[in-house]
């Protein structure tokens, strides 16, 4: 093996990838935080060469292991990975990509249909007996042929894009960079990309490179007939702003499946019926939390077995 020491679980992760981590790896757990992480550490700290984690590591969890030589990340997203403290050591860090971009394309699609269509509006409406009461719901707006602009041209967007095609929706897209192999138009910012559609989908990374991406000037841009779709991380958006906006009326409605201190939800949402309100279920389905959990496991065995990995994150 390139290397020994001790496998770190750290979090909860996937049943199948927990299972898989105690019986063949002897993992050990990671204790929350507190005295008992602190002796848990003293004592197999030094011993630690991989960790497996979900929920992310800081920097501090990355100083007391001074072996660490991998990170396997369940999630495609690794922002809660401090990958500054990663590469100072040359340690190396794997995502789960792929895999899951259909379900979470499918969950911002859906979610733009929600929150346009009124589905959990709806849904409400009928089950506190207003419909029944003679009340009317109100109209709500067409998607199909709509033009939709996605924020982050990736992997998830360009799947996110592809489904939009088949509903006759204009797309188009801002992105780091300009992306050659496209038919989509480009908009050189996030204001101009925002100023020019009907819905905006954010599907970018996390990180300190997108945090607040989508600011106050850029809801006002998509304004009271604009929608906003965020299937990404809760940093990208400006959520004070965003409330805001939403409260207001000068946002004309939001899907989220993520914000920005989860599990919290800020309270003034949910009393706005235009707003559907996730639990960051973007990959949450039986197939795909299993094809993360095995890409992990394939991570973690090719790592043991010659020091490379599946899915490598590029660090520069
Ligand atoms: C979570 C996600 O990571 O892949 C991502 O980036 O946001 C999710 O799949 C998931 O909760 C696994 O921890």
């Amino acid at each position: 093996a390139v290397t020994d020491g001790v496998i770190l679980q750290v979090g909860r992760l996937h049943p199948t990838a927990e299972r898989e981590l105690t019986a063949t790896y002897d993992a050990l757990r990671l204790p929350a935080p507190g005295d008992e992480r602190e002796r848990f550490l003293a004592e197999h700290g030094p011993h630690v060469s991989v960790a497996v984690t979900g929920p992310g590591m800081d920097a501090e969890l990355i100083g007391a292991l001074p072996k660490l030589a991998a990170v396997i990340n369940l999630g495609v997203g690794y922002d809660a990975v401090d990958v500054d403290a990663l590469r100072s050591r040359g340690i190396v860090l794997s995502n789960t990509p792929d895999v899951l971009t259909d379900c979470v394309a499918d969950l911002a699609v859906g979610g733009l249909i929600d929150v346009m269509r009124g589905l959990s509006a709806g849904d409400r409406f009928v089950r506190r007996g207003s419909w029944a009461d003679g009340a009317r719901f109100p109209l709500q707006r067409r998607v199909s042929g709509t033009r939709v602009g996605i924020l982050g041209l990736g992997r998830i967007g360009r799947a996110v894009a592809h489904r939009l095609e088949a509903f006759g929706c204009t797309v188009s897209y801002h992105n780091r960079r300009r992306v050659d192999d496209v038919a989509y138009a480009y908009a050189a910012s996030p204001v101009e990309l925002a100023g020019s559609v009907d819905a905006l989908i954010v599907v970018t990374p996390g990180g300190a490179g997108t945090r607040a991406l989508v600011s106050a000037g850029v809801l006002a841009a998509l304004g009271p007939d604009g929608y906003l779709v965020n299937v990404a991380r809760g940093s990208v958006v400006d959520q004070d702003a965003l409330v805001t906006a939403l409260a207001s009326g000068a946002l004309g409605g939001a899907a989220l499946d993520v914000f920005a201190a989860e599990p919290q939800v800020p309270d003034e949402l949910f009393a706005l019926d235009n707003v559907v309100l996730l639990p960051h279920i973007g990959s949450a389905t039986v197939e795909t939390r299993e094809a993360m959990a095995q890409l992990v496991l394939r991570n973690l065995e090719r790592f043991l077995a010659d020091g490379t990995l599946v899915t490598p994150v590029a660090l520069q």
